[in-house]
């Protein structure tokens, strides 16, 4: 009772100061929410890595190597899930982050080989708990710039002291060579607005052309050892 008198009177002498104040108070609000959902998405990106280090775990105990080289996480930051949202022309509101923003977890596995990405996809999208929203494929279709890598976008449970909630979280599978080239273009130029140059979107086309070429090759020498190896046992 008399936190509320308090709460009131506070509020009152700082509606006199500054007008805005009911606007900030509710800016605030909203921020606490906003933290609120962060930290969900957090769990769900614990979730999926937790998965995928199961599944690494196993395959290390039953096999002679491992499809899963690392494994990266990241939460979207505000800046970008806003500059996402303007881009997308997405009212800026709170209530049309959840809906409309599928990548603000999300989970990177880099794999040595382009058949370890598909095998490893099968197995985590077999879970139960697991429900695939959507998949792009940019390894058989690449995005005109030479991205390739192949992203699900899915929903994981989180469990709270309240109970069950769904999130969404996006998963980006590629292999050494793809995360090479898309770690190099993001810093080069993702993003940075620079004005296009042609010369430089051939070369980076080229490159990511040449990566995809040797990932071929590297998994095409993989399996003929892979046969040589079952023919002597
Ligand atoms: P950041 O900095 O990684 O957060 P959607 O997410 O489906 O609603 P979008 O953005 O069209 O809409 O999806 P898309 O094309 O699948 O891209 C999602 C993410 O993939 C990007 O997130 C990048 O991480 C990565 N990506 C996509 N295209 C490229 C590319 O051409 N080069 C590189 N290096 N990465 C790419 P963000 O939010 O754009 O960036």
């Amino acid at each position: 009772m008399t936190t509320d008198i308090t709460t009131d009177i506070n509020t009152a002498a700082l509606l006199r100061v500054s007008p805005d104040a009911e606007k900030f108070k509710q800016l605030l609000k909203s921020a606490e929410s906003f933290r609120e959902l962060m930290t969900y998405y957090r769990c769900a990106i614990f979730e999926v890595e937790t998965k995928f280090n199961v599944l690494s775990e196993e395959f290390s105990l039953k096999n002679d190597r491992n499809p899963i080289e690392t494994i990266k996480t990241r939460l979207k930051t505000p800046q970008s899930i806003v500059e996402k949202m303007a881009k997308k022309g997405i009212p800026l509101r709170f209530s049309e982050i959840e809906d409309n923003i599928s990548d603000i977890a999300g989970i990177r596995v880099i794999c040595p080989f382009q058949d370890d990405i598909y095998m490893l996809a099968e197995c985590f999208l077999s879970q139960d708990d697991i429900t695939l929203v959507e998949k792009k494929d940019y390894i058989k279709n690449p995005k005109p710039n030479g991205y390739r890598s192949l992203h699900l976008i899915v929903t994981t449970p989180i469990f709270l002291t309240s109970g069950k909630k769904m999130m969404r979280a996006e998963i980006q599978l590629r292999t050494i060579a793809m995360d090479f080239w898309a770690s190099l273009e993001h810093s080069l130029r993702y993003k940075k607005n620079l004005p296009d140059s042609l010369k430089l979107s051939d070369d980076l086309l080229k490159c990511a052309e040449d990566s995809a070429d040797l990932d071929l090759r590297m998994m095409s020498i993989r399996r003929q050892i892979d046969a040589m190896k079952e023919g002597s046992e």
